[in-house]
């Protein structure tokens, strides 16, 4: 369950979206919004945990019940996330070293060779230090 003051949060963010106080956010309002909260995030991923009600007479719409619940869904999958980073941490310091991002992807189940994994750390390892950042790693998580 989410904070009371998580809640209000969520409200003052809702309200400030809705510019013309309908009561309803459409998906560029809604888009904007969760970019101010998290950069990082992509448009397709925002869909994954919106559902958007079609309504007849406008664009895809979406309530704040319906805003709360996506909210709710996507800090539950940023907590998995996070502790899915940690589990494979082995060493505890902090950050993904290239063996231990290598079992955290073995371990989704997919199989990838040396060049095909390489091209996945790079690609993570944004600041190219050798080793992948929780912040690094949720950045592509949410793409
Ligand atoms: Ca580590
Ligand atoms: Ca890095």
């Amino acid at each position: 369950m989410p904070k009371k003051d998580n809640m209000s949060v969520w409200q003052a963010l809702f309200k400030a979206a809705d510019k013309d106080h309908s009561g309803f956010l459409d998906k560029a309002e809604l888009f904007r919004l969760i970019k101010t909260a998290n950069a990082h995030v992509s448009e397709g991923f925002v869909e994954k945990f919106f559902h958007f009600t079609s309504h007849s007479s406008g664009p895809h719409k979406i309530s704040f019940e319906e805003f709360v619940e996506g909210m709710k869904q996507m800090e539950e999958f940023l907590t998995q996330m996070t502790a899915f980073f940690h589990k494979f941490d082995f060493n505890k310091n902090g950050y993904l070293e290239k063996s231990e991002f290598r079992k955290a992807l073995e371990f989704t189940g997919r199989n990838y060779d040396d060049k095909e994994f390489e091209t996945i750390f790079q690609k993570t390892d944004a600041n190219k230090n050798g080793q992948i950042s929780l912040e690094e790693f949720l950045k592509t998580m949410l793409q």
